[in-house]
């Protein structure tokens, strides 16, 4: 049977969340506050405009629209300036295997990504040919928890949602998957997203027999 297996971007193929991470910091700083690591959680997954409202929100921080538009332009410039520098050497162990071993067994592989940088990160990183499908930031009005990220993706697989499985480092991105009707699988720690239908600290942990019950059920 052929089923849809939908991939995250940041936090699942490669670790960008680190960067978003840096450049959101820098940019609170900037503003004259911090916040922490456990905040960061919430931003994962979530758009650029959704980030920076919770962003200022956290610093009791109100812009102007201009201001507002400014900021998210510095923020993806200096995010920008770390995304050069990538190659494949930063694809998150095991990646590869998975994808490749989908592939060969005729799965639907899609990407979906609140990114707007997603196709420019997959070519760094040398696996934009190993996605049938690509649903990214620019493609979706509604953000992750919302699932039409992942709907869209399901459906330009030509798979039905509830044939289709999520790998998802986020929060907002299982919450999504499971509004959805997919199978969702958390990458990360059980603490953060015991929402999920399984989770695994990466995919080193996904064997093949996993991969083939997935397929098979
Ligand atoms: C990613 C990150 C989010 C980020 C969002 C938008 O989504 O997890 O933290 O805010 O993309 O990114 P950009 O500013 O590049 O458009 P995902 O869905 O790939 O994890
Ligand atoms: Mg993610």
């Amino acid at each position: 049977k052929t089923k849809g297996f939908i991939f995250d971007l940041d936090g699942v193929i490669v670790d960008t969340a680190k960067y978003h991470f840096l450049a959101w910091k820098n940019l609170a700083n900037s503003l004259g506050f911090d916040f922490t690591e456990t905040q960061n959680e919430q931003l994962k997954g979530v758009s650029r405009v959704e980030s920076l409202k919770k962003i200022l929100a956290w610093g009791n921080t109100t812009v102007s629209d201009d201001k507002f538009q400014a900021l998210m332009a510095l923020k993806n410039t200096e995010y920008l300036e770390f995304i050069n520098k990538m190659d494949d050497s930063e694809i998150l162990p095991d990646v590869p295997r998975v994808l490749d071993y989908l592939i060969e067994n005729n799965q639907g592989v899609s990407l979906g990504s609140a990114s707007k940088n997603a196709r420019v990160i997959l070519e760094k990183v040398n696996l934009l040919s190993k996605f049938k499908t690509i649903v990214d930031g620019n493609d979706v009005s509604k953000a992750k928890p919302d699932p039409e990220v992942f709907l869209n993706a399901a459906k330009s697989l030509h798979i039905n949602p509830e044939d289709c499985v999520v790998f998802e480092d986020s929060v907002a991105g299982v919450q999504a998957a499971n509004t959805a009707n997919m199978i969702s699988i958390g990458i990360g720690s059980k603490a953060v997203l015991h929402e999920a239908d399984y989770i695994f600290n990466d995919f080193t942990e996904i064997s093949t027999d996993f991969i083939n019950k997935l397929i098979n059920n």
